[in-house]
């Protein structure tokens, strides 16, 4: 693994750079996908899932016969640790709903302000390698929570033609309204034009590779809200002596087999720990069924050392990453003055997977450091606030002359009226 010792401010943005994306060339067939399925609907869907997953599908709707035959297949130990994730995933998520706010600004004008949730959300579950069914429960849950009616899930079809019966029985568990089996840009167009039989949605929720990234982008311009800018998975270590260097190893290539495009870095006081954690890496590589993926991963990770604490939150903050572990003596240093990370996960018990599967928290999160304008997927990425006003005689009163001074001087005169003539009969 690829050490740098105590690197100098100036290079840390040359360090700290993420491997750049090429967009370009995807966006040609992104546009094209999008205008053939605005045109011909299901029947583009079904010639791009021929063309880009190799399926002919008769249908690519999911019939409850085939979530009953799916949830059949599953041992009662896995479908069991579904539903304990679930629970910590609800009570987290449930705990977040807030309560009206409301005040009278001035005797008389009563303001207030409420959420209500996003109608119809579409959600997006990758397929490829592993697909990670965990990502229904942290995108349901907190949809269901919030009382979206429409949650349409969209998932590529296998080689056979299916599901993972996993991502089925998730999806059933969380009131998902209605599954296609649909992937890639024809789900992502599908969801923001609607078709003879998928749902328009409002919003799309995800992760995905390159081209999901394009086309969930390529929605925005059509009026459909999406959850965030997404890109390749990220973790960041700040550990020192007093950490345990197997521990952090383990986390690091819990990242690293996501991709190959992963980011790993370590950021330490020691450099002992920085020796240990490297030799472990390898070490505990060797033997991972995902070697191969991992092992490119970890190549373009970093093991950086600096001088003390301050050094190092300054650095992390600069690169603001998705997720933060801290293994470090003084923990709360970390923890109080983080101000740009997606998830943080505190001390030697609390590795990365706890909160990518149990813990309650939510592993749909900004990456690419977009987490230092963005917030992971939560209860409100499902709900939108709405403000109310009402006005009593005394309330129109008491700021009547204060709007028809600011109206008079924008020169909207129209504006003005509205408050005049009430004002008037109220003389
Ligand atoms: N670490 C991933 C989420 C995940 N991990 C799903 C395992 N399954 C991105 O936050
Ligand atoms: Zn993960």
């Amino acid at each position: 693994m690829k050490i740098i010792h105590n690197p100098k401010r100036e290079s840390w943005p040359k360090i700290l750079k993420r491997p750049t994306q090429t967009v370009g060339d995807i966006e040609g067939i992104v546009n094209q996908v999008f205008e053939a399925i605005k045109k011909e609907g299901d029947k583009a869907i079904g010639k791009y899932t021929q063309k880009f997953d190799g399926v002919n599908l008769k249908t690519n709707i999911v019939e409850l016969t085939d979530i009953e035959e799916a949830t059949g297949k599953l041992s009662v130990a896995l479908k069991n640790a579904i539903k304990n994730a679930k629970q910590n995933i609800e009570a987290f998520h449930a705990a977040q709903k807030t309560t009206k706010v409301e005040i009278e600004t001035t005797k008389g004008v009563l303001c207030w302000q409420e959420k209500r949730p996003i109608e119809k959300v579409g959600v997006y579950i990758p397929g490829g390698t592993a697909p990670l069914f965990s990502t229904v429960l942290m995108l349901c849950v907190p949809a269901q929570i919030a009382g979206c009616k429409e949650i349409v899930l969209c998932s590529p079809p296998n080689k056979k033609g299916e599901l993972a019966p996993e991502i089925l029985y998730a999806a059933k568990l969380c009131g998902v309204t209605k599954i296609f089996k649909t992937g890639g840009i024809q789900a992502i167009a599908g969801l923001t034009f609607g078709t003879e039989t998928m749902p328009q949605v409002y919003k799309i929720f995800g992760p995905g590779n390159q081209y999901v990234t394009v086309a969930k982008q390529l929605a925005t311009k059509f009026g459909v809200a999406i959850d965030m800018p997404a890109g390749p998975s990220e973790l960041l270590v700040v550990a020192d002596y007093t950490a345990n260097a197997s521990y952090i190893a383990s986390d690091l290539l819990s990242q690293a087999e996501h991709g190959t495009d992963s980011q790993v870095l370590l950021v330490s006081t020691s450099n002992q720990l920085i020796n240990e954690v490297s030799e472990e890496v390898e070490k505990q590589l060797s033997v991972l069924p995902r070697k191969a993926i991992a092992e490119k991963s970890i190549a373009n990770s970093k093991l950086i050392y600096v001088e003390n604490d301050e050094i190092a939150l300054d650095l992390i903050n600069e690169y603001g990453p998705e997720h933060f572990i801290v293994c470090t003596k003084n923990e709360d240093f970390y923890v109080n003055g983080i101000l740009n990370a997606g998830s943080i996960f505190i001390g030697d018990y609390t590795p990365e997977s706890a909160g990518d599967y149990a813990s309650g928290t939510n592993h749909t999160l900004p990456t690419n450091g977009a987490c230092k304008a963005y917030s992971g997927v939560n209860l409100d990425s499902f709900l939108k606030s709405m403000t109310f006003q009402k006005l009593s005689k005394e309330g129109l009163k008491n700021i009547g002359e204060t709007i028809e001074l600011m109206a008079e001087a924008e020169g909207l005169q129209a504006h003005k009226n509205a408050v005049s003539l009430r004002l008037k009969d109220l003389k």
